[in-house]
């Protein structure tokens, strides 16, 4: 039998540069919630793929930018502690942001891939330069731009890839491959994430959650997975309780006779169905809890830090 190769590679990038859109088409299913709205992924996601015999860990991690409260610190430490025993380092860099940067949330992504960029260099780590979105930029300004980055000198290769559309993303795959380390195999062949099921339900209704409500409440919402109940014909009653900060907020989540949450519920529910190939019966209850993003328990069940700087 010849040697097993494994890399682990953390995923780094400004907030909504496509990072869990990559992740995910690499592992070739959902491990990872996608949406518009910056600061989707709050803590760490492990993809795994198998690519020529080589396993492929992917860290999935919240994107870095410049934090003012608790949980946006815990998690940009989240990120950077990604680091921590990667193989390789993928810098994930949204080319249509920076040729639009003249916007506010496209100055914000330069501006974060940027220091990105800078503390690599200052902790002498090489990575991989992946521009995404390529689809949404014009081709002589993409390599302009790609040309200006690699100046820097911080990158060994470059992928120009569409995370989204798929294009590029078996090239990132094989070239991570060819630069994994002799090392064992970390999870068993057939898996994709390390996450428990109930984990990733709960991702799966606050993405649903979060394109449904996006201009009301983006930020405020979590969601936990109460119950998980096995049926005996196969199929899975799940409950869970979508928390969010203000009795205003709680109008909004649930709409006009109940209507929004109720969408909310379908979305999620169609897509367990998938993710976990079976029957879910899905219950949503939507509560107010003031403070939630300062309660310590719940930086423990994410796996974040509560006194990250
Ligand atoms: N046009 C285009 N859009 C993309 C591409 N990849 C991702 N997106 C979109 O960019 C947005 C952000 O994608 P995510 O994968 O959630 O980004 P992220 O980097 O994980 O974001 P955070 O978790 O918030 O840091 C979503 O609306 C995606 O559909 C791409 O290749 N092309
Ligand atoms: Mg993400």
């Amino acid at each position: 039998m010849t040697e097993q190769r494994c890399a682990v590679v953390a995923v780094l990038g400004a907030p909504n540069a496509g990072k869990s859109t990559l992740v995910n088409a690499l592992v070739g299913a959902k491990v990872a919630a996608v949406t518009q709205k910056v600061q989707t992924t709050r803590a760490l996601v492990r993809g795994i793929a198998m690519r020529d015999d080589v396993q492929l860990v992917l860290i999935d991690t919240p994107g870095v930018f410049a934090p003012k409260r608790r949980l946006d610190r815990a998690m940009v430490a989240a990120a950077w502690s990604a680091l921590e025993g990667a193989d390789v380092v993928l810098h994930v860099v949204d080319a249509s942001a920076h040729l639009g940067a003249s916007k506010g949330a496209d100055a914000h992504s330069v501006e974060d891939s940027a220091s990105i960029a800078a503390k690599l260099k200052q902790m002498g780590i090489v990575s991989l330069l992946v521009l995404n979105k390529v689809d949404a930029v014009p081709r002589p300004a993409l390599l302009e731009l790609t040309a200006r980055l690699v100046e820097q000198g911080l990158y060994t290769d470059v992928m120009m890839i569409s995370a989204k559309r798929g294009d590029g993303v078996d090239d990132v795959a094989k070239l991570l491959a060819e630069r994994a380390p002799s090392g064992p195999w970390l999870f068993p062949e057939d898996q994709t994430m390390d996450a428990p099921a109930r984990v990733l339900a709960a991702e799966i209704t606050r993405e649903k959650a979060m394109l449904r409500l996006h201009d009301e409440l983006p930020y405020d919402l979590m969601i936990e997975t109460e119950t998980w109940e096995e049926r005996k014909d196969g199929s899975a009653k799940i409950e869970q309780t979508l928390y969010v900060a203000r009795e205003s907020q709680r109008k909004i989540a649930i709409g006009a006779k109940g209507q929004t949450i109720k969408t909310i519920g379908e979305l999620a529910r169609k897509e367990m169905e998938e993710a976990f190939d079976r029957r879910i019966h899905l219950f949503l209850h939507v509560k107010v809890r003031e403070g939630w993003s300062e309660e310590r328990a719940l930086y423990k069940r994410l796996g974040l830090d509560y006194e990250a700087s």
